[in-house]
């Protein structure tokens, strides 16, 4: 999968993608992440690229010509499956989307600054508008970064062991259940017994039943999308 980001923060993207499973899912050559300084098409020395906004009122738009000559000139690279926008006012992210967006080939995100990006780049060239959740960021930046790796840690190879993403919480709408390790007891805390009973069939019995449970009490909601 390749991923090309406009931002106008390169920087506040790098470090969450060049650690952990982000940089092995790239040094592995399953995911390839671009970041693109928007300034790079800026229309004046200044490196222009926000304006007053029409009508009045505090805060600085995203202008349209940077963005469409950044768009277009990384057109000409890729076919883009979507062309993302990142947004408070967008569709909430969940597991669900990352599935989705797991699948797909080139994907370009652009990240908002200021009051955002001039509505006709949203009308004329995005196809997706996502938010991470309902509260208000000062950039798309950590917002990209969540949602890279949300995709990037479910493409096939990049997890070790590759079971492991299909038993996150989220994935059957269900959150996950407690895991322990050594010591079998700790200050006299045991682990519960069923797990060192050496029993598959009892041992996902109880981790199910304990991912409704915790799922009842946390998280309602979940249940009542089925
Ligand atoms: Cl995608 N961008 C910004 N600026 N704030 C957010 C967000 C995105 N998602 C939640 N809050």
């Amino acid at each position: 999968m390749h991923i090309d980001v406009i931002t106008v923060q390169p920087d506040l993207l790098e470090s969450p993608l060049s650690h952990s499973i982000m940089k092995r899912a790239q040094e592995k050559g399953l995911l390839s992440v671009q970041l693109h300084n928007l300034r790079k098409w800026a229309l004046n020395k200044y490196g222009q690229v926000d304006d007053y906004q029409f009508g009045g009122g505090a805060g600085m738009v995203m202008m349209c010509e940077p963005l469409v000559n950044a768009i277009e000139a990384l057109q000409k690279e890729h076919t883009f499956d979507e062309i993302i926008y990142m947004t408070p006012d967008g569709a909430r992210f969940d597991q669900k989307a990352a599935n989705g967006l797991s699948l797909k080939g080139n994907l370009l995100i652009i990240c908002g600054h200021y009051k955002g990006i001039d509505e006709r780049i949203r009308e004329h060239y995005v196809t997706r508008e996502i938010s991470i959740g309902d509260y208000v960021l000062s950039g798309g930046e950590l917002a990209a970064a969540v949602v890279i790796d949300a995709i990037g840690r479910l493409l096939p190879g990049v997890l070790g062991d590759e079971t492991s993403a299909l038993t996150d919480s989220f994935q059957d709408d269900l959150l996950a259940p407690p895991v322990y390790t050594r010591p079998a007891e700790f200050n006299g805390w045991p682990v519960p017994e069923v797990l060192l009973s050496g029993n598959p069939k009892l041992i996902d019995e109880w981790r199910y039943n304990q991912a409704l449970e915790r799922t009842r009490q946390r998280r309602p909601d979940l249940l009542d999308e089925q």
